[in-house]
């Protein structure tokens, strides 16, 4: 790897190992149960895999860290105002994980007083990773990578991800949806894991991607990786990313403003 930091070592280090612990769940198959009390909301999926990896990730970080604070999805509540904070997503794409479909990726990123410093999103189904750390540049595999070039929203495919609601939100991004596809863009793309999604305009495969809610640790690493490659991401109203839960808006920078005016046009009240 052409970039290094101490703390990304850490992270390399606890994803290949949590990669394995994942890998070996994938093959054999693995027992999937529903994260929400809400019986009418089944489809926010949890399985072993997903608390046996973040314990695994968190411990290898407090091997070398130990004081500091971990954000997970599934057990770590975490201080996101925390000067040294890792924010773990032991898999991310955890419905595509549940049903067999090899799309789905570790995600871990350290932050020092709130600004992202390093980050790592590895795909260990098909030995994908990405990489980024602050003023180093975003890698894919050893490789360098850039956002795609264009300024043309019909030279693009557009990522995007639905939330688990099926009311406002799902209306609001079909609505998106049906927008920029008249718009003539080449097609848009639901892969299931936002990380992913965001390390895709990275490498310039997506010219940009919106999701309307996601959770820190959807969007900690992948977000630091498409500014490393030169893009561009905010709120889907077009303001400056908190690090809470929150829509994200990605692109290459170029396409940003005609993006945004559709995502943001369908916003849900309130939103
Ligand atoms: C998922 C994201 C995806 C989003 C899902 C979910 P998880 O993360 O990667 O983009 O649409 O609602 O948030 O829950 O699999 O870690």
């Amino acid at each position: 790897m052409s970039i290094s930091t101490p703390e990304l070592a850490v992270a390399i280090n606890a994803a290949r190992s949590a990669g394995e612990l994942i890998m070996r769940f994938f093959r054999d198959g693995c027992d999937f149960r529903s994260k929400n009390d809400d019986p009418q909301a089944t489809f926010n999926l949890v399985t072993d895999a997903d608390l046996k990896a973040e314990y695994l990730i968190a411990d290898i970080i407090r091997r070398s860290y130990p004081a500091h604070a971990v954000l997970g999805e599934e057990l770590h509540p975490g201080n996101l105002r925390a000067d040294h904070l890792w924010i773990v997503d032991p898999i991310d794409g955890t419905n595509n994980f549940a049903h067999q479909i090899a799309h789905f990726a570790v995600s871990i990123a350290y932050y020092r007083a709130g600004k992202a410093e390093c980050g790592v999103i590895y795909n260990p189904a098909r030995e994908e990773w990405y990489v980024t750390a602050r003023g180093q540049g975003a890698w894919f595999n050893e490789c360098r990578v850039q956002v795609a070039k264009t300024t043309r929203l019909e030279e693009v495919l557009v990522g995007l991800g639905f939330y688990y609601d099926r009311g406002a939100m799902m209306e609001a991004t079909l609505a998106a949806i049906r927008d920029l596809l008249r718009r003539n863009i080449h097609g848009t793309r639901r892969m299931g894991t936002a990380s992913l999604d965001l390390a895709y305009v990275g490498t310039g495969q997506f010219g940009a991607y919106f999701e309307y809610e996601l959770s820190p640790w959807d969007f900690a690493a992948g977000r630091l990786f498409v500014e490393e490659a030169g893009g561009l991401v905010t709120t889907c109203a077009g303001t400056p990313l908190p690090l809470a839960k929150t829509g994200v808006l990605a692109s290459n920078g170029p396409l940003h403003p005609a993006v945004l005016e559709v995502v943001r046009g369908h916003l849900p009240a309130g939103w």
